[in-house]
């Protein structure tokens, strides 16, 4: 199912809390003051069942320009926006700016809605949609539908769904096989559970379970909880409103602005570059070196911008390349939409794309700086393989690559060797590609399957790789399966033994019951010697019953301690020893060996006689030749 964020803009008082309410049912004004004061201040909340069954995330906005940095913040997952014009006022100064806003943001998509129709004439409010439609002339809300409503009176309110429902489907599809990303909007204390934080999962699946990473603060803990609309799932996808209770972390440690990622994923930054566009409405020219507030993701961070075209100021309506130095620490990747504000007065100024979120301090206008952030916009071939492995969860064969990134086999090697030399790309046996973050999110989840596997069956001597594989995720095929294991055989992470898969350092751990039931199972098969008992015979002799002494026997076996020569016959490593000592003797005077032989040895029977040479070809000690043995080599 689709998952799309829809968020409100427009101007102070224009109705946008009450439509959403009249939409969903619930008041997104959550504080205590907001409904106090009957105005917005944070953002607020709710879910949107569409007539199709969709649910769509809601994010309503404060209008008040004092509160802009917090419309800022819910702005940022938005994928389809509801502009709310009120009928009796027309287009004001937020409703313009809320609009700039989200062309920096990109974007793509959305509904008009025009309220309070209830409070104003049809002439009045006809010239009021010309006058909306005149200001989205240009902008990508330029076709979209304008829709009168009146939240009060309830009307127009299943036309907009209608229409909302539209664009929702219209929406794209946001990149599921990316490393999850999460910019954290709220932080609160769950008595009995904790640490809680909410946002908007950008990108990716989240799991139950998953490692995180908060960044900027380096803070490593667990996906303990996870809730979608209020309800426990254990995986969201990316354009959901998630909350998430993460283990072992103190609210305090945590605030607005900070982002989840996969360990790894995401490093704290205190620059970026980028490219940035300065609004044709700015009120002065941008100096080089000026103080302003950059809103990326969820985060304000103050900070100054220095102009890299050897420029002293960029005009208003102007466009280059820049370097944004934080006063802190943030979190940031290539390719975020940012949007920069005055650092007073606080109006929006322009917005950018982050072009390396880990920069290099530059000299001004040096030709070469500008050559590599003009190479990083347009997309080398470096670009376009990152991007593409980026796009695969499971690696990508080396030789499908320059076909799916769109490149000649001549300029994709380079590229490859460039991006495994700066950490980016990973090579693995079986010459398949993996990003590193996409690498890094399948050995934590490999990780953590295995350790869950080891506490749920602590007698168990490893996890089945079918159910490895599976616990990766549906879209893991057999080769890219294969070359992971061979890779984190290799790394000392786990240890592939016949079916099964096992953490390295994994042992199967007895208690006291346990070691003296193994100890009465062994005695009974070195005392039976080559007459194997059978299973039912051992659980009366032991007095455990089947699944108990089975299970012991597969700690035996994995101990080295027992042998299965067929499916329920087992024989103690010893009698096999001492068997296999009597049939090679015998063969070094013989050079051959029957099984009447074998029987007359062992004064037992054709059929034991007979199970333990099967046995002895079965692991080459011995090779059939008619009715006759040789040893195998
Ligand atoms: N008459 C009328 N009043 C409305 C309508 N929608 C909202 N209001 C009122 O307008 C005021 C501001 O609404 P609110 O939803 O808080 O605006 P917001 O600041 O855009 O969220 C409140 O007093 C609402 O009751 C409407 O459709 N008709
Ligand atoms: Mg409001």
């Amino acid at each position: 199912m689709k998952h799309v964020i829809i968020g409100t803009a427009g101007h102070v008082d224009h109705g946008k809390t009450t439509l959403i309410q009249a939409l969903t049912g619930t008041n997104p004004d959550r504080l205590k003051e907001e409904q106090e004061r009957g105005m917005t201040i944070d953002i607020g909340f709710a879910a949107l069942r569409l007539p199709d069954g969709t649910v769509a995330g809601i994010v309503d906005v404060p209008g008040h320009e004092r509160f802009l940095k917090n419309m800022l913040a819910g702005a940022s997952g938005v994928d389809v926006v509801l502009l709310v014009v009120a009928a009796d006022e027309s287009v004001m100064p937020q409703t313009v700016e809320h609009l700039e806003i989200l062309r920096l943001l990109d974007v793509k998509n959305g509904v008009v809605a025009l309220t309070k129709t209830d409070m104003a004439e049809k002439e009045w409010t006809d010239a009021v949609e010309e006058d909306v439609r005149a200001h989205l002339q240009g902008t990508f809300l330029a076709d979209a539908p304008i829709l009168r409503v009146s939240a009060v009176a309830g009307k127009g309110i299943d036309a907009l769904k209608r229409a909302l429902q539209s664009a929702v489907s219209r929406a794209e599809a946001r990149n599921l096989s990316l490393p999850f990303r999460l910019p954290v909007d709220r932080v609160f204390t769950r008595p009995g559970f904790g640490t809680v934080i909410t946002g908007t999962l950008v990108a990716g699946k989240m799991r139950l379970g998953d490692a995180v990473e908060i960044v900027p603060q380096k803070i490593q803990t667990r996906v303990r909880g996870l809730q979608v609309h209020g309800q426990k799932v254990t995986e969201a996808e990316a354009g959901s409103r998630v909350a998430v209770n993460l283990a072992g972390v103190e609210t305090e440690e945590i605030a607005r602005g900070a982002q989840l990622a996969p360990p790894g994923v995401l490093a704290p930054t205190r620059a970026l570059d980028a490219v940035l566009r300065l609004l044709l409405t700015a009120p002065r020219p941008l100096k080089d070196r000026a103080r302003v507030r950059l809103h990326l993701g969820t985060a304000e961070i103050l900070g100054r911008i220095r102009l890299l075209n050897a420029q002293t100021e960029m005009e208003p309506g102007g466009r280059g390349y820049v370097q944004f130095s934080g006063e802190t620490e943030f979190a940031c990747a290539r390719g975020d939409r940012f949007v920069v504000r005055a650092y007073s007065p606080m109006t929006t100024i322009g917005g950018g794309i982050v072009l390396d979120a880990a920069p290099a301090r530059h000299r001004n206008g040096s030709p070469e700086v500008l050559a590599a952030l003009a190479a990083k916009e347009r997309g080398t071939p470096e670009d376009l393989v990152e991007t593409t492995l980026a796009r695969c969860p499971f690696g990508l064969p080396k030789k499908e690559l320059p076909a799916t990134a769109g490149l000649l086999p001549a300029e994709t090697e380079p590229a490859i060797q460039a991006l495994i030399a700066g950490g980016k790309v990973a090579t693995l046996p079986g010459e398949r590609l993996f990003a590193l973050p996409a690498l890094n999110t399948l050995t934590d989840r490999a990780r953590a399957a295995l350790e869950a596997y080891h506490t749920q069956f602590p007698l168990r001597p490893g996890m089945p790789k079918e159910e490895l594989r599976a616990a990766l995720g549906r879209e893991a095929d057999p080769r890219a399966f294969a070359s992971l294991l061979t890779y984190w055989q290799e790394r000392s992470l786990l240890v592939s033994e016949g079916a099964t898969v096992r953490l390295t350092g994994f042992q199967v751990e007895l208690n006291e019951r346990q070691k003296a039931l193994l100890e009465r199972i062994e005695h009974v098969y070195r005392a039976d010697g080559i007459f194997s008992p059978t299973l039912e015979e051992v659980c009366r002799e032991v007095k455990a019953p089947p699944d108990a002494v089975e299970a012991m026997l597969r700690v035996g076996m994995e101990r080295g301690q027992f042998v299965k020569a067929q499916e329920g016959v087992y024989y103690h490593a010893d009698t096999i020893a001492h068997l296999q000592q009597l049939v090679r003797d015998y063969l070094q005077s013989h050079g051959t060996i029957t099984v009447g032989a074998l029987r007359d040895m062992t004064q037992s029977n054709r059929k034991f006689a007979l199970l333990v040479l099967e046995y002895f070809d079965q692991i080459r000690f011995t090779r059939r030749q008619g009715d006759e043995r040789v040893l195998f080599s």
